[in-house]
């Protein structure tokens, strides 16, 4: 087992990192930035060290402090959690070529997921279903291009191949838009991400947003861990994530999950990952793969049991799967509200010093955050503060749990999401489930 890592990260996955390195006796340093002197893992971890101002990229981002960290504290291994620099490639192949252990994919992995064109090269031939779509990136042949969108049938979108998460991408509706919204497209591309590559998909107009987990180690086992439906959501900044995805069958998940981890196999994948699909009229499409563990893990090891940063953690030190896939059951239902510092009528981000903060509790409650009384949240990050995560035995029973929980909690000082929190709990479409990916902006914006 690795005997000492760094946690490259900081609030709610930092301290998540923090106490599976605990519980697996491995030694933690916590590389925190100036203004996260105070951070909870900071205060917990074996050692610190500061590796620059606040700034994330004078900070988290700064690659060769983080790999001066591992040397100096005589690290083996670097967790990058989610967002910053887990999903950089580069950073991958320097930690490991400075002769330590990325706990993650290999670095070519990462690339080829990073660049979604290869990402869905890779998943169409290993048997996963993709949205029908150009398949590689477009040519600069206007003809061969309006031929394309015509055989795949309007409305289609453009994204660029550098982009994810939102970024880059456009919806054309008729022929006499798609030209120059190539153009555009792969102009923005160039600019954003260095790459101008473009492909075309068929646009999916109301689709839900359901995620596979899965997990895979150095000796060729892979499994999946059940989906996820992250579709509560507004601007790709989810809200509200869910395990498992309502109305989706044990059939559909054995089906979809074992083409996910025959996937893994493909491209001998190494650690925890996820596959996003886009989910409509019973059809699953897939559209991008992360390479990370992700913000709403949690709802996973709800209903599974399995602590997936441990998992990432024996992996990267060698060891096999702790499971089989014959041992993953779906047990009971889960849900995450992730708990902002921002106004919940302008969602602007609500720094600031936290007066009083009381968790809830009982059965079924897990509060995965960073904050406490006297904490200052701090104004140079993502405003995520932490996740509420509810489980019970089945959908309702979670809700109730959750719905207490939202009525339970106290943070004063700062204002948070927790008001939007209730009133999705409250709100019919949701509490019967299966709201696509459109239904909280819509909800927002009457
Ligand atoms: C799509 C789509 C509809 N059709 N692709 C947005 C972020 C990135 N994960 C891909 N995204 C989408 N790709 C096709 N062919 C709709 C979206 C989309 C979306 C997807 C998942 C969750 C939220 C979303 C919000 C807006 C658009």
């Amino acid at each position: 087992m690795l005997e000492k890592v760094i946690i490259a990260n900081r609030g709610e996955i930092a301290l998540r990192i923090l106490r599976a390195c605990r519980e697996l006796g491995i030694k933690t340093v916590a590389a925190h930035s100036d203004a996260d002197r105070d951070l909870k893992h900071v205060l917990l971890a074996d050692e610190s060290v500061c590796i620059g101002p606040a700034a994330s990229n004078e900070s988290y981002l700064n690659i060769p402090a983080l790999i001066s960290v591992a040397e100096v504290t005589d690290a083996v291994a670097i967790h990058p959690g989610y967002g910053f620099l887990s999903e950089n490639a580069d950073f991958a192949e320097r930690v490991e070529q400075s002769g330590f252990t990325f706990i993650g994919p290999k670095a070519e992995t990462i690339r080829m997921m990073g660049d979604k064109i290869s990402a869905i090269q890779a998943m169409k031939k290993a048997g996963v279903p993709c949205v029908p779509g150009s398949d590689g990136p477009l040519s600069d042949d206007p003809d061969e291009n309006l031929k394309l969108a015509r055989n795949i049938g309007y409305p289609i979108i453009i994204k660029a191949s550098g982009g994810g998460g939102g970024r880059g991408m456009r919806v054309v509706y008729s022929e006499g838009a798609l030209l120059n919204s190539i153009a555009l497209t792969r102009s923005e591309a160039a600019s954003t991400f260095g790459n101008d590559m473009v492909y075309m998909e068929k646009f999916l107009e109301n689709p839900r947003h359901i995620e596979f987990q899965v997990l895979s180690d150095q000796y060729g086992n892979a499994i999946h861990l059940g989906e996820r439906d992250c579709s509560m959501q507004r601007r790709h900044q989810k809200v509200v994530e869910e395990a498992p995805a309502p109305d989706i069958t044990p059939e559909q998940r054995h089906n979809m999950g074992l083409r996910c981890a025959q996937a893994c196999q493909n491209i001998q994948y190494l650690g925890a990952g996820t596959f996003e699909f886009l989910y409509e009229k019973g059809e699953f499409y897939f559209i991008e793969m992360n390479t990370r563990i992700q913000v709403e893990h949690p709802v996973t090891e709800m209903v599974t049991g399995v602590d997936l940063v441990k998992e990432q953690l024996r992996i990267a030190s060698g060891e096999a799967l702790s499971y089989q896939q014959a041992d993953i059951k779906i047990q009971g239902h889960a849900m995450e509200c992730r708990i902002n510092a921002e106004d919940p009528e302008t969602f602007m981000p609500s720094p600031g010093k936290i007066k009083q903060f009381h968790m809830p509790g009982g059965p079924g409650i897990r509060v995965d955050s960073h904050i406490y009384n006297g904490y200052t949240v701090p104004p140079y990050y993502d405003s995520m503060i932490g996740k509420l995560i509810a489980y019970g035995e089945n959908r309702n029973s979670t809700i109730a749990r959750m719905r207490n929980a939202l009525n339970e909690i106290v943070i004063e000082g700062i204002k948070t999401n927790i008001p939007l929190h209730q009133d999705i709990m409250k709100d019919a479409s949701f509490t019967a489930g299966g709201v696509n990916i459109h239904y909280l902006e819509k909800k927002l914006n009457l």
